[in-house]
């Protein structure tokens, strides 16, 4: 792929492994339901959400300062499946639980200063499959869709962020929840 790299695996988990998670992660996550401040005015978010990583890590994501809260022992244990299946390490997730096909996430690039320049963020996904979009920065015409099932595991890296967007649009006809981890490695000294 041109400006980025994405590598892709369908059947991360077993179908087994993604039930059990996403039925425990979505009764016994502490989910928030946060407001975003877009060009002064406050909107809830379209999705819910909740922010874990090693001690004190703050993320400023848009408008919001997410507060570090401990991994959730399960997530704990999806982290250290993943950085063994991977050789990758991670110090911060962020999840997304979209409800139904109306919750979404809009175009922007994970690129925020403490991600550094070229962050290999891991994105899981459980529940609804949904369509996960890119979009080139500079090439207009140059959009990518992505279906994303239970279970499967796609890796962001390289100038990725610097050179595409990505998005979630809303699905009207999907009916049942999908749950979003993006695992991320915060440098420490930013
Ligand atoms: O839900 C997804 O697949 C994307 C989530 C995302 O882009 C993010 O959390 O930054
Ligand atoms: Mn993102």
């Amino acid at each position: 792929m041109v400006d980025g790299e994405l590598c892709f695996d369908a059947q991360f988990l077993s179908i087994d492994q993604a039930d059990l998670l996403l039925e425990q992660l979505l009764a016994e996550l502490p989910w928030r339901h946060d407001e975003l401040t877009v060009y002064g005015k406050a909107h809830l978010m379209p999705r819910l959400h909740c922010y874990q990583s090693e001690q004190n890590l703050q993320y400023q994501y848009s408008s919001l300062t997410l507060q570090s809260q401990p991994y959730h022992g399960k997530v704990l244990q999806l982290k250290r499946y993943l950085e063994a299946a991977t050789g990758l390490s991670f110090n911060a997730v962020l999840i997304n639980l979209y409800r139904d096909g109306a919750d979404k996430m809009g175009w922007h690039s994970d690129d925020e200063r403490e991600l550094g320049n070229n962050p290999t963020i891991a994105s899981i996904s459980l529940g609804a499959q949904r369509c996960f979009k890119l979009r080139h920065k500079q090439k207009q015409a140059t959009e990518i869709s992505l279906e994303l099932p239970h279970g499967s595991l796609l890796l962001m890296a390289g100038a990725l962020q610097r050179h595409w967007q990505h998005s979630l649009p809303a699905r009207k006809k999907v009916t049942k929840p999908r749950i979003n981890l993006t695992f991320r490695y915060l440098e420490t000294s930013a």
